[in-house]
């Protein structure tokens, strides 16, 4: 069964639109995010500094996002772009097990955080779940390049755990 992200938890709160871009260039306002079906995913947030949480997630799969732009069969990977100028780059099979979550355990993210949205999927590391995404751009690396020079993993701190 497919719900719409308007009728489980209910409404979207989302400020600025989310960029997608593949072989098109969309911008997602919240009524476009909002006739997208959602998803749950179970997935701890781990990282090395000793950060580790588990939560239920629900938002809009990567896939129905990625369809939106129609994206090409030869992407390779994922840059997730935040508004805090954080970016992370990965392949694009554990992308497409993601989500774009706008709600944490029943409740819109943005009731507790500073921020709408959450990049989640379930085999990243706890660093690579983006906070306030702005961006999803779908990517073909050729074979030599090294997906983390395209991240950033710095953030301006106002994310920050
Ligand atoms: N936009 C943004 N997302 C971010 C970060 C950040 O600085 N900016 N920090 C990351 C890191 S290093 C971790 S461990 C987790 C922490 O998430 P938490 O605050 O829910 O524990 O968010 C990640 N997402
Ligand atoms: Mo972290």
């Amino acid at each position: 069964m497919e719900l719409s992200a308007d009728t489980t938890e209910g409404r979207i709160s989302l400020t600025d639109p989310i960029a997608v871009l593949g072989d098109e260039r969309v911008s997602l306002d919240r009524e476009r995010l909002a006739a997208l079906p959602t998803e749950e995913r179970t997935v701890t947030v781990a990282c090395a500094s000793g950060v580790r949480h588990t939560a239920t997630w629900r938002g809009v799969p990567v896939t129905a996002l990625l369809s939106e732009a129609n994206v090409s069969d030869e992407t390779t990977h994922l840059l997730v772009e935040s508004a805090d100028g954080y970016q992370i780059c990965v392949d694009i099979y554990t992308a497409l097990d993601g989500l774009l979550a706008f709600f944490r355990d029943g409740t819109p993210i943005a009731a507790h955080e500073p921020y709408e949205t959450r990049f989640i999927a379930p085999d990243i590391d706890g660093a690579r779940t983006v906070k306030a995404v702005a961006v999803l751009d779908a990517r073909h690396l050729t074979p030599g390049t090294d997906p983390h020079t395209l991240e950033t993993m710095a953030g301006t701190e106002e994310y920050s755990a």
